[in-house]
């Protein structure tokens, strides 16, 4: 079956966004397992899927965080012909701060290597920048989010790449659509 596949790291509301999305009724807030399969969601005539979080959690060491990535990109790899697309959710409020640590220390953060992995193997990336209800200087943040995905700011040049939502607000209008238009054009094909 077609799916959506959501990505990003553990806490960044990826459950919250995908129950306020479908109406299912997900659990949130839990701490992340590091086993967690990939879990499917009905949405309209396909399916989301809803991926293991990566990234920090306590407890957890450098391999199996590792683990967790190399599942996520074999995933995609085997239903690469399935995926319509894919939604990277990711918290604006640190992502910059995330990033910026990660490439002090001479490493490529996780999101910005699976981003660039989704292009190359030619899946769109829509990102989702939750938790926007925390920032106030909007523009500003999602500009340090483009330019660090490799998109020239101003953001609003990249609408359809990139969107501010809070999924715990249900402010996911311009989310929403987008996915339409991307699932239209699919259904077109
Ligand atoms: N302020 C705010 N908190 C949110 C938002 N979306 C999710 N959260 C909170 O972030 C925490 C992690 O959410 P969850 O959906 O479990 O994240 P996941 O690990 O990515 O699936 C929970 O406490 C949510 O209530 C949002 O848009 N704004
Ligand atoms: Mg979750």
């Amino acid at each position: 079956m077609k799916e959506i596949i959501f990505v990003g790291r553990s806490n960044v509301g990826k459950s919250t966004l995908i129950s306020t999305l479908t109406g299912k009724k997900l659990r949130t807030g839990r701490r992340p397992g590091v086993t967690r399969k990939p879990l499917q969601i009905p949405y309209q005539d396909i399916q989301i899927t809803d991926m293991p979080g990566f990234g920090f959690m306590s407890g957890a060491t450098e391999e199996s965080i590792d683990a967790i990535k190399n599942n996520i990109v074999r995933y995609i790899e085997n239903n690469a012909g399935n995926i319509v697309f894919a939604v990277m959710v990711v918290n604006a409020g640190s992502f910059a701060q995330i990033v910026d640590r990660w490439n002090g220390r001479n490493e490529i953060p996780v999101e910005v290597e699976l981003f660039e992995f989704l292009h190359e193997i030619d899946i769109e990336v829509i990102v989702a920048a939750n938790k926007i209800d925390k920032v106030d200087n909007v523009d500003e943040i999602l500009d340090g989010i483009a330019q660090r995905l490799g998109m020239m700011p101003p953001w609003r040049q990249w609408l359809d790449m990139i969107v501010p939502v809070s999924a715990r607000k249900g402010k996911i209008d311009e989310l929403k659509k987008l996915m339409q238009k991307k699932l239209e054009a699919m259904r077109a094909k």
